[in-house]
């Protein structure tokens, strides 16, 4: 455990890179803020940065909550690194989309699929996820972690037929 905590600052700075740059396999689209995974395969790299006013942001692909779009029966393996050094965060897929009825509400939504859930990833620490994306629509990605924000850290995850 020690060691983990003394390489983290160098960990932290090759994530920073990994959540900068456009995820393989997808295209970026950064006017639109969005990205597009064209594979079935999807790795997406996710950190938690913090903002002024104890808010956060998902930053992804170089941009903050873009919409993800990713293929029907697409395998997702996501990686969260919550480089908030204050504060836990989690991430998690719901079926509901805004406006939500409460923050209370959507994070109390099961996650949309098997596995879409990470529920609690303390500072500078990082979660990982795996699901399948079996359902076409449009799902929300949110941090279901109430304690320290409302639900203004969240993004748009659409699930398209193939072509
Ligand atoms: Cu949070």
């Amino acid at each position: 455990m020690d060691d983990e905590w003394q390489s983290a600052g160098s960990e932290n700075a090759a994530n920073a890179e990994l959540v900068s740059s456009a995820p393989v396999d997808a295209s970026v689209d950064s006017e639109e803020s969005r990205i597009i995974f064209q594979t079935k395969r999807v790795n997406l790299a996710i950190a938690v940065l913090p903002n002024a006013f104890d808010d956060a942001r998902f930053h992804i692909g170089g941009m903050d909550d873009p919409r993800i779009i990713t293929p029907l029966g697409s395998e997702i393996v996501l990686n969260v690194y919550n480089q908030d050094g204050l504060r836990s965060h989690g991430w998690k897929l719901i079926r509901r989309t805004p406006p939500f009825p409460s923050p209370e509400k959507a994070a109390s939504d099961p996650p949309a699929f098997q596995g879409a859930e990470i529920s609690h990833i303390p500072p500078n620490e990082q979660g990982t996820a795996h699901f399948i994306v079996d359902q076409p629509g449009v799902y929300t990605y949110i941090c279901p972690e109430l304690n320290d924000h409302d639900i203004g850290l969240y993004g748009i995850w659409e699930v398209v037929p193939g072509h």
